[in-house]
């Protein structure tokens, strides 16, 4: 049996998440069109007769000066020494970055367990050229053309050759998770992010990153016979600044209104119960300067 573990890493908005999910088939990481939407290393399993596969989608990797956005950088950096394998996420339709160089950097010791995803190859704009060369300016002769993968993590396509390739690379080993598992995030968690993705993607600019979400109770309720009813839960999603709790609430407590109504429309559809939200919105000044929140935050 083969076994690994494969971290995923690239730019903010590369298409790391998105990739996860169409790997495993389920939504497994939030996606946004906003950079820097996952904040965590984020484990999606596939269980084949052949082994098994545990992805780590990790924070887009991004050069800053804030502590927050170092955290996140760190993280993804630390996946790499836990992983088996990896794949490198690219958005051919964007001109490389300084991180790229910097990614590159880190990936040449470890290029033969490295794959190479040019990724949105289903958008005109795409360059594969211009990412190609990129590669063998910056790291000549590190990544073999066959380890070099154009593919869509919209459409699919071209995943399935970078799975049986990852297969055909991993090493001999135990299964770590049960063969229906999909994931090990807890359900708490869970909330917590359907919950962001759909507040990040009702909301605009700069916003997105000052806002996290904490879940103040969570219960399952049962019925008479012992048999699980619905799981209730309250959740705040929590703001920087008044200005912005009130783009959250919206007109009328519009927005979130309509949060509220998507991540529970979600929530039921990934939860084999029902599940009941009870959403409200609040602040905490400076929250991306607090390392206590931050150590517990990002994982
Ligand atoms: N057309 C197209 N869009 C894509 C593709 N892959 C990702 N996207 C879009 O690109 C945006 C970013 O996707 P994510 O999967 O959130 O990117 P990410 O790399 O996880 O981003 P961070 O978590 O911020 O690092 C979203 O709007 C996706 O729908 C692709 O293959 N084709
Ligand atoms: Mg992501």
């Amino acid at each position: 049996m083969k076994s690994a573990f494969v971290s995923i890493i690239g730019r903010p908005s590369a298409g790391k998440s998105t990739l996860l999910n169409k790997i495993c088939g389920e939504k497994v990481s939030i996606v946004s069109p906003v950079p820097q939407t996952t904040r965590n290393k984020i484990r999606g399993i596939i269980t084949r007769d052949t082994g098994q596969l545990v992805f780590i989608d990790t924070p887009g990797y991004h050069n800053s000066d804030k502590k927050f956005n170092n955290y996140l950088k760190d993280l993804a950096g630390s996946s790499l020494a836990e992983s088996d394998l990896v794949l490198y996420v690219i958005d051919t339709t964007r001109a490389p970055g300084a991180e790229e160089e910097e990614l590159l950097e880190l990936l040449k010791p470890i290029a033969a367990k490295t794959l190479i995803l040019f990724n949105k190859t289903d958008l005109p704009e795409k360059n594969i050229q211009r990412a190609a060369a990129y590669i063998e300016e910056k790291a000549p002769g590190c990544f073999s053309p066959e380890s070099i993968f154009p593919v869509s993590a919209e459409s699919g396509d071209g995943i399935s050759r970078v799975i049986q390739h990852l297969y055909d690379m991993a090493p001999e080993g135990e299964q770590m998770y049960p063969d229906d598992y999909y994931t090990d995030q807890q359900p708490e968690f869970r909330v917590m992010e359907i919950i962001r993705e759909k507040a990040i993607n009702i909301s605009r600019q700069e916003l997105p990153h000052s806002i996290y979400v904490e879940i103040a109770d969570m219960e399952m309720k049962h019925n008479e016979d012992g048999s699980v009813k619905k799981l209730w839960v309250r959740a705040f999603l929590v703001a920087e600044r008044e200005s912005q709790k009130g783009i959250l609430v919206g007109h009328g407590g519009e927005n979130i209104k309509n949060i509220r109504g998507d991540a529970q429309r979600e929530l039921n559809q990934i939860f084999p119960y029902r599940v009941h939200l009870d959403l409200r919105v609040k602040v905490n000044q400076k929250w991306r300067r607090n390392d206590g929140l931050l150590k517990r935050m990002l994982f």
